[in-house]
């Protein structure tokens, strides 16, 4: 691969930053939104429809397409990109926070975790070696370290203890993945909301050296004033040449919250498994399709949304086909929020750019003050 993976930095507006990163399938434009697409699809959605929303980048599972259909399986059949048709970035997540939040009979040692699949019980283990191997028959461009994410609250020694078996699962990720010019590989911070322990994280993976630097260990129950209080300082000790993903982040005002921060990277499941329950995230905040008050609604879900369920579609049909359990209730809201998602992803790139990121977050926050009209 004669192109490597870069990240350009193009503008900073106080703490927050745009640019872009380079990959050999295509670049990113930060700050991104990656839809999740764990089992190798975003559920709802072709790829064409999720890149038509705005998407550069999509985010995979090691966990779950290991254990359905297999990473060997994949492989054989291609890789990733090929298997699902996205020809561009995927990021994979390495396994250990889904192992920990999905698996059963969890046993965890130093030399990874032992567990029993959510789907047939059978039994597997998932190491920072066989991590990145998985994540590098997958194709994936951008891999994920081997990490363990404690639950919050949890006492400072269970968070010190955590955090620095993540930092050795790190070094032993990075020695796993080796030299891949064209692949990225990721270390993740850790250390809960303790300002020492993500100091300590931070110099620890810095240390090792990555091609970008995840926040992990947050949206994990601490609640949002604590995660900012935790983003006011845990970017900053980051080197500011390389990408910062925060993982599992987040709601809208979160996104804004953490770009401001100076995040360049989040991924959710909010927007997408939001939309399949009849949930639409608008600027005016979020809208419950099923609500009773949109049955005889002639307007659309957002006047000022280009998406298709925007253009071609009432409130009332999509109360509707909502109501009745009609797949394309899912198809059109998932559309929707994905494209939602972006726009403001793509709002905040001009914001920053344009040195009025102040200006777009007051918007931001007056218009969902409005609420849904
Ligand atoms: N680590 C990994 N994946 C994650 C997280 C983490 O801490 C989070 C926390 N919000 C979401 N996904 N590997
Ligand atoms: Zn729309």
């Amino acid at each position: 691969m004669s192109q490597r993976f870069s990240f350009e930095l193009h503008s900073t507006d106080g703490a927050a930053r745009s640019g872009v990163i380079q990959t050999p399938r295509g670049e990113v434009r930060t700050p991104a939104f990656m839809p999740v697409g764990t089992a190798a699809t975003v559920k709802a959605m072709m790829p064409e429809s999720v890149r038509a929303t705005g998407a550069d980048i999509l985010l995979g599972n090691t966990y779950h397409l290991m254990l359905r259909p297999t990473a060997e399986r994949i492989h054989a059949l291609g890789g990733l990109h090929k298997f699902m048709n996205w020809e561009r970035p995927i990021l994979t997540d390495s396994g250990g926070f889904q192992v920990m939040s999905l698996a059963s009979l969890r046993k965890l040692t130093e030399e990874g975790v032992k567990f029993s699949s959510h789907i047939d019980g059978s039994k597997h283990m998932v190491t920072p070696e066989r991590s990145m191997e998985i994540q590098r028959l997958l194709g994936s461009d951008i891999v994920m370290c081997f990490d363990e994410c404690p639950a919050l609250p949890a006492d400072d020694a269970t968070v010190a203890k955590s955090m620095q078996l993540s930092m050795r699962w790190a070094r032993r990720s990075r020695e796993a993945f080796g030299d891949r010019p064209g692949h990225a590989l990721f270390g993740i911070m850790q250390g809960g909301v303790t300002r020492d322990l993500r100091e300590e994280s931070a110099k620890a993976l810095i240390d090792i050296g990555f091609e970008g630097y995840a926040v992990g260990g947050l949206a994990v129950g601490e609640g949002q004033e604590a995660m900012f209080g935790v983003l006011d300082y845990a970017p900053g000790f980051l080197p500011a040449d390389k990408p910062r993903y925060l993982m599992g982040v987040g709601k809208p005002d979160d996104i804004v919250g953490a770009v401001k921060r100076g995040i360049d990277m989040m991924d959710c499941v909010l927007p997408s498994r939001s939309g399949r329950t009849g949930q639409g995230w608008t600027r005016h905040g979020s809208v419950n399709l099923r609500n009773a008050r949109h049955k005889d609604d002639p307007r659309p879900l957002d006047a000022a949304c280009g998406c298709p369920a925007c253009r071609n579609y009432s409130r009332a049909y999509l109360h509707h086909v909502v109501r009745s359990d009609e797949i394309i209730g899912s198809m059109l809201l998932t559309w929707h929020n994905l494209h939602y998602y972006q726009d403001l992803m793509q709002g905040m790139r001009e914001a920053i750019g344009a040195g009025r990121f102040a200006e777009f977050e007051a918007e931001f926050h007056a218009k969902r003050a409005e609420g849904d009209i």
